[in-house]
């Protein structure tokens, strides 16, 4: 009868044991629950600790049953362990799995801005026609900034107010009269006086970059700006070969039914100067808003280089005569696309430059 209640408690036992394994929900409820019957304190451990206080009759029937009941409800347990583990696999890897068929994140590919484009047509006219390339440095002296351009020490452009200067920390160079004599190019051309110092004619080159001025920034006016010069430099260069290159390169850049136009102008470096125009291509050279009604816009200053520069850079100006041009490259691009405002161009904002 006792050996009866004994079993049969045992199986009750075995099943609650087996149940509990089966709901549980996660690792550690299922430890808990073999904590609960099979640990040191464990309620089928102190049924198998109550073995020897049995009758010696009873104990081994009452024994079998305990270690059966023990032995489903470890496997129970084992079964749900291995369960819950490929459960856990089985979510971990479907969430951290990753598609392979799966398209690549596209990474915006960005492209030349439009200035650089412009530049780029620009010397690519020239190089055409057997230019070469220079370039120098955008810090540079005041003696290939203004001096060597024949540009008079009283001259406005070298006020503080028009061009930035450089402090001179090195103390190496004696600074006149407190002022530095380094600024930053406030056009190419010391590029081109460089070129004439250590080349010897022909001289063909194009020297495009940036300079810089100490312009309020407005419509027509940015601190930074981008400029192409050319210089030509060779026996018998004249005036014609200044009009027949500068029409060449009107035709090139804004297409042949444009119609150019020069006009005397000044620069102190070239003498004599002149400023050419293209025709209006809103309007046709009627007259609208966008050429402020006179039918053309300027698009660049040139002349003939002025014997005074060929002596300042080294160059015989008994023997050679030569031309030079200057254009900005942000008035060129604005004019080319309707662009009223040039300071769009140092605003980096990709909504405006991704257009072109
Ligand atoms: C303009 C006008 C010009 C030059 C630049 C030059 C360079 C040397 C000698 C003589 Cl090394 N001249 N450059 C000549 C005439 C005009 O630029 O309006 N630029 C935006």
């Amino acid at each position: 009868m006792r050996q009866m209640r004994m079993t049969d408690e045992l199986r009750s036992l075995g099943r609650s044991g087996v149940a509990e394994a089966e709901a549980a929900d996660d690792l550690a409820t299922l430890d808990a629950v073999r904590v609960a019957y099979l640990g040191k304190k464990g309620s089928l451990t102190a049924v198998l600790r109550g073995l020897g206080s049995l009758p010696s009759e009873e104990r081994p029937e009452v024994g079998r049953v305990a270690n059966e009941v023990r032995a489903e409800l470890e496997s129970a347990i084992d079964a749900r362990r291995a369960e819950l583990a490929a459960k856990a696999l089985e979510e971990r890897v479907a969430a951290e799995a990753v598609d392979v068929t799966l398209p690549g994140r596209r990474r915006p590919a960005g492209h030349v801005h439009l200035i650089d484009q412009v530049v780029r047509e620009i010397v690519d006219i020239f190089v055409g026609l057997g230019y070469r390339v220079a370039s120098g440095p955008e810090v540079e002296l005041d003696w290939y900034n203004f001096t060597a351009l024949n540009t008079p020490p009283d001259h406005p452009a070298r006020s503080l107010q028009d061009t930035f200067y450089v402090k001179d920390l090195s103390g190496d160079r004696a600074a006149v009269a407190g002022e530095s004599d380094v600024v930053l190019r406030t056009h190419t051309s010391p590029v081109q006086v460089r070129v004439m110092e250590s080349a010897k004619p022909p001289i063909y080159i194009v020297a495009p970059g940036r300079c810089y001025r100490r312009d309020i920034p407005d419509p027509s006016h940015t601190p930074q700006f981008n400029q192409i010069e050319g210089l030509v430099v060779d026996e018998g260069i004249t005036f014609g070969d200044l009009k027949g290159t500068l029409e060449h390169f009107v035709r090139e850049m804004f297409g042949a039914d444009r119609r150019t136009r020069i006009r005397p102008h000044f620069f102190g470096f070239t003498e004599p100067s002149a400023e050419v125009d293209v025709s209006c291509g809103i309007c046709g050279g009627h007259g609208c808003r966008f050429c402020k009604g006179t039918g053309w816009l300027e698009i660049l200053g040139c002349g003939m280089v002025d014997p005074n520069v060929f002596g300042y850079a080294g160059v015989d100006a008994e023997r050679y005569t030569g031309f030079a041009f200057g254009m900005g490259a942000e008035r060129i691009a604005a004019l080319r696309h309707d662009i009223p405002d040039l300071r769009v161009f140092l605003e980096s904002d990709v909504r405006f430059l991704r257009q072109f």
